[in-house]
């Protein structure tokens, strides 16, 4: 059994735990009461450690999914939970365009440090009717045309799925090329 490891960052309440949760289901998570009264405004729990799930996707592969938490205190868990990576997922909330606008420097960090690993950028919440259009949230984050950037709904199966079967494609063909 080969085994893929993918990791999973960006801002605040993008829906990292949520997707992870919908492919996989959630094997560990560490998410917890949010303090800020301005992030609670948002949501009411938050990942401060790691998200955690297993799919078996056929073919003799396994695929590991980390989650890492959003906010910025914890941005050191980028480093831990990325050991042994083959490939990274972005994710942004496309229906806060605040949130995409303020993880410009995120995403430079992501470039800076997976540069060498396959990253697709996931332009998540896409069912929302607010929610900015894949190529406008390239245009925000300055993503260069190398890295997919690809609508997402995290609460739904499919639409997840072809997510992570990108990425894998990226991950596999690199691999077996
Ligand atoms: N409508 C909609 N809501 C979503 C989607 N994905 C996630 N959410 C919601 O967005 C909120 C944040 O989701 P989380 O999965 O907790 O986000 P996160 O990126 O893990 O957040 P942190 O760990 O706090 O950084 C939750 O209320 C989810 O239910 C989606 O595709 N569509
Ligand atoms: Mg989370």
């Amino acid at each position: 059994m080969r085994s893929i490891k993918v990791l999973i960052v960006g801002p605040f309440n993008a829906g990292k735990t949520t997707f992870i949760k919908t492919l996989a289901g959630l094997s560990m998570t560490t998410d917890v009461e949010v303090t800020s009264p301005e992030e609670r405004r948002k949501k009411e729990k938050t990942t401060v450690g790691m998200d955690f799930g297993m799919v078996n996707i056929g073919d003799g592969y396994v695929v590991r999914l980390f989650g890492s938490p959003g906010q910025p205190r914890f941005s050191f868990m980028w480093r831990v939970l990325s050991v042994g990576a083959h490939g990274v997922i972005f994710m942004v909330d496309s229906s806060d365009s605040e949130s995409i606008s303020a993880s410009v420097e995120e995403f430079k960090r992501a470039r800076a440090q997976f540069g060498k690993l396959p990253i697709v950028v996931a332009a998540n919440k896409q069912d929302l009717p607010q929610a900015l259009k894949p190529e406008d949230v390239r245009f925000v984050l300055s993503v260069p045309p190398t890295i997919p950037v690809l609508p997402c709904i995290a609460i739904d199966k499919n639409a997840a799925w072809l997510v992570l079967g990108t990425l894998l494609e990226m991950v596999i063909g690199r691999k077996s090329g």
